[in-house]
C-alpha cells in the first residue's frame, strides 16, 4: 500500500492524480499546512524537507517500507516501478525530464512567490514584477512547446504533464492571463477531463 502525505495545493494533488492514471490503490494522509503539521517531528522523519507531497510505499525495492520526497522524484518512482506515465521513446522520455525539472525549478518558485507577493498587505511592486513577468516568461515556453506537440514531454501524456498541470490551472495566482496562452489552456482542459484526474481532485476536496 501506498501511503500519501498530502493536502489539497498545486504540489499536493499530483501524486493523488499519477496514482489514478496508474491505476492504483493509496492511502490519502492529510496533511494540514495552516497546522503546520509538515514541521512536525513525525512528517519530518518522512521528508526532512518538511513540505508535502511524500509518500511511504510499504513495499520498496527491497521489501521494505521506503519514504519518498519531492514530488518529481514521487512522480519518477511511481512511473518506473509501476511502468506508466514515463514515454518508452528514449527522446521523449528525456524531454519528460527536462520539463519536470523545468517546473520544479522554475513554474513552482516563481508561481508561488508571484502569489505570494501580490497577497502581501503591502507588495513590493519591484518584487511582484519580476516574479509575474517570469512566470508570463514560463508560460511562454510551454505554450511554445504546446503549439507543436500535443502533450510535454511529446506524443504521450506523461508525468511532466502532471508535475505542470498542478500549478498551471491557477494561472491566475501569478496573475498571468490564461486567454494569452492558447494552447496552454487547451492542454489544461485536455487534462481536467481525464477521468483520473476528476477522481483525484475529488478526493482531495472531501
Ligand atoms: N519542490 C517541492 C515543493 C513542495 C512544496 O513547496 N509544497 C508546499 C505545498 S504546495 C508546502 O508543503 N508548503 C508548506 C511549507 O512550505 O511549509 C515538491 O515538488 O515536492
Amino acid at each position: 500500500m501506498i501511503d500519501v502525505y498530502t493536502a489539497n495545493t498545486p504540489n499536493g494533488i499530483k501524486v493523488p492524480i499519477a496514482l489514478e492514471e496508474l491505476g492504483l490503490p493509496y492511502r490519502l494522509v492529510r496533511i494540514d499546512l495552516s497546522a503546520n503539521q509538515q514541521k512536525q517531528p513525525e512528517f519530518l522523519h518522512i521528508n526532512p524537507n518538511g513540505r508535502i507531497p511524500a509518500i511511504v510505499d510499504s513495499d520498496g525495492p527491497d521489501g521494505e517500507p521506503l519514504n519518498v520526497f519531492e514530488s518529481g522524484a514521487i512522480l519518477w518512482y511511481l512511473g518506473e516501478k509501476f511502468h506508466g506515465l514515463l514515454p518508452l521513446d528514449p527522446r521523449e522520455r528525456v524531454s519528460a525530464m527536462e520539463y519536470c525539472f523545468f517546473q520544479v525549478g522554475g513554474v513552482g518558485p516563481m508561481f508561488g512567490q508571484a502569489g505570494w507577493f501580490m497577497r502581501q498587505s503591502s507588495p513590493i511592486p519591484l518584487a511582484v514584477q519580476r516574479y509575474q513577468d517570469e512566470s508570463r516568461r514560463l508560460t511562454a515556453v510551454l505554450e511554445a512547446r504546446l503549439q507543436v506537440q500535443p502533450w510535454l514531454a511529446g506524443r504521450s501524456y506523461s508525468i511532466a504533464d502532471i508535475m505542470n498541470y498542478g500549478w498551471l490551472r491557477q494561472l491566475n495566482y501569478a496573475g498571468v492571463d490564461a486567454a494569452n496562452y492558447p494552447a496552454v489552456e487547451d492542454w489544461l482542459a485536455r487534462i481536467s477531463a481525464r477521468p483520473a484526474v476528476i477522481r483525484a481532485l475529488a478526493k482531495l476536496a472531501n
